[in-house]
């Protein structure tokens, strides 16, 4: 008489746990379907943010003369973070490119060319800081500009 409700009750648990090995199952499944379409998702994102900060660094190139008679040309330029200026001697005497203030070159350690460069030479420096960065050319102090970065 005792046996026949335990089987019933073995029964009905043995069925509850098939049950739930289904549900776990589709779930695994349904989880693995969708883990793919996830990570074609993170991709996408991730080629159209190198695509976006491409684009801004190519927005932001700037290029800066510098002649004895104008100095740099132009003296104030805004660029966004990450961008890199470049600067070119196109005067018959020495450029030397450096931050704020002269002599000691500390409000921006590191912009600093560090040397000079006669006719034709190039100084470039990638601003990753944000503010305003006075700079001057070192063989002329009083000869500068400022780069505002944003
Ligand atoms: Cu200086």
């Amino acid at each position: 008489m005792d046996t026949e409700p335990k089987g019933v009750t073995t029964k009905y648990i043995v069925g509850l746990i098939v049950v739930a090995f289904i549900i776990i199952g589709v779930s695994f499944v349904g989880g693995k379907r969708s883990a793919p379409e996830k990570a074609d998702v993170d991709a996408q994102e991730a080629a159209e943010n190198a695509q976006s900060a491409e684009a801004m660094k190519k927005q932001a190139a700037v290029e800066i003369d510098y002649t004895y008679e104008n100095g740099f040309t132009p003296d104030h330029v805004t660029i966004k973070s990450g961008a890199t200026v470049k600067f070119v001697n196109n005067s018959s005497s020495e450029m030397w490119v450096a931050s704020n203030p002269h002599p000691f070159h500390t409000d921006y350690p590191g912009f600093d060319e560090n040397q000079s460069v006669l006719k034709g030479g190039i100084y470039q420096f990638t601003f990753t800081k944000m503010g305003n960065w006075g700079f001057h050319n070192h063989r002329r102090p009083k000869i500068g500009g400022v780069i505002n970065v944003k």
